[in-house]
């Protein structure tokens, strides 16, 4: 699961990325200049459950799901489009499963702003807009090759390449009334009919607005009372936090990180809160493999069946599936132990169209 950050020069997205990955990319109050590599890091997803799970089992080794998260500077202004997304970047975003864009809401005058004045609305807007101009773009490359296309094919392929160009004209018409195309709801046909595409508005978004230090933990604020209308209105979810302290919060050891969280009221690091956003924007869920060895997350979308679960491990496990044993997390906690858990019949073999739930702990039966 990958997840790019996107923001005008100097909004704080490298930040975000150390807040988040605790990492310590270089930050720049001024950033024009074109950084080559984007910074990539892996974030661990936090879960209680796995920590229970962990002191019930002592494993040798735990793994924790985690997530990619790609820093791509790249919006360089007066070149290519003005303020816009360069070649690059789009093709670093086509890659990623979401987005997070980072607004900047902080008014320290050290650091210069990309457009002269602090304004997350106007930036958010700004970069939304990038998004659906790049969807729109490709939209209109395909529908013009499209007609020629459905002229020269027949029977179904020529049922598909209409309906691909209906589906196609749906989009234009939102893409042009500025409307992203992540709030489509699309059955699984119209799904694969444009499975080849990677379109920018389709992805899930995640809105932080990047606040400063005076905001740290406040729920009422002129930022987010000024945001939250469009977020809505963008089906993207909106957090707020300061990336300059929680990048220095995530760079200090477990033992002071508790301590320095208390000390301004933050009850959880944002880290945590944003990677459970992601999480949930992507209708993604965990389900546990146990043992001494190892306790693991695994991560799957919402509505996956047990065969598909297995694959995650190894398609050897797939393909010589047999049965799936799974104790629910509750289950689980409540008897104390899989084998009391048996005892009291909670241990269910499932088949394998079985849908693995958020949370449950599977011993798969397979055979090759
Ligand atoms: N005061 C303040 N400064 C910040 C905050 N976040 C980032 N900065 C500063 O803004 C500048 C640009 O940040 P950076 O993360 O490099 O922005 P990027 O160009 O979007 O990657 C740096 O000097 C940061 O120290 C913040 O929350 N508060
Ligand atoms: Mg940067």
């Amino acid at each position: 699961m990958k997840v790019g950050i996107i923001g005008l020069p100097s909004c704080g997205k490298t930040a975000v990325f150390n807040a988040l990955t605790g990492g310590h990319a270089e930050v720049r109050a001024f950033s024009g200049s074109v950084q080559a590599e984007p910074n990539v890091g892996i974030v661990p997803v936090p879960d209680w459950r796995q920590d229970w799970l962990c002191q019930l089992y002592k494993p040798k080794k735990t793994t924790y799901a985690t997530v990619e998260l790609v820093d791509v500077s790249g919006m360089i202004p007066g070149q290519a489009q003005k303020d816009g997304f360069s070649p690059q970047l789009v093709a670093h975003l086509r890659q990623v499963d979401a987005l997070v864009h980072v607004l900047r809401s902080f008014t320290d005058p050290a650091v210069p702003h990309a457009s002269g004045s602090v304004d997350s609305l106007r930036d958010a807007e700004l970069l939304e807009l990038e998004l659906i101009l790049a969807d729109l773009s490709v939209v209109d490359k395909r529908l013009e090759k499209l007609d020629q296309e459905i002229q020269r094919k027949k029977g179904l392929e020529r049922t598909q390449a209409e309906g691909e160009k209906e589906l196609l004209a749906r989009f234009r018409e939102a893409l042009t009334n500025e409307q992203p195309l992540r709030q489509f709801k699309l059955t699984d046909d119209e799904l694969k009919l444009i499975r080849g595409y990677t379109f920018l508005s389709q992805k899930p978004l995640l809105l932080v607005a990047n606040v400063d230090e005076s905001e740290i933990g406040k729920t009422e604020t002129a930022t987010i009372k000024q945001l939250t209308p469009f977020a809505q209105s963008k089906s993207a979810p909106l957090l707020a936090f300061c990336a300059k302290t929680e990048m220095e919060i995530a760079q200090l050891d477990e033992a002071e990180r508790g301590e320095f969280l208390s000390a301004l009221g933050i009850e959880e690091s944002s880290r945590d809160k944003s990677v459970k956003a992601a999480y949930q924007l992507l209708d993604v869920i965990p389900f546990f493999t146990v043992g001494e060895d190892e306790v693991r997350a695994w991560t799957i979308t919402r509505g996956t069946a047990a065969q598909e679960a297995a694959r995650k491990i190894h398609s050897d496990i797939a393909r010589g599936f047999i049965r799936a044993e799974v104790v629910a997390f509750d289950a689980l906690k409540g008897c104390g132990s899989w084998n009391a858990a048996k005892d009291k019949g909670l241990a269910r073999l499932e088949g394998k169209d079985y849908v693995v739930h958020d949370g449950d702990c599977i011993n798969f039966r397979f055979a090759v």
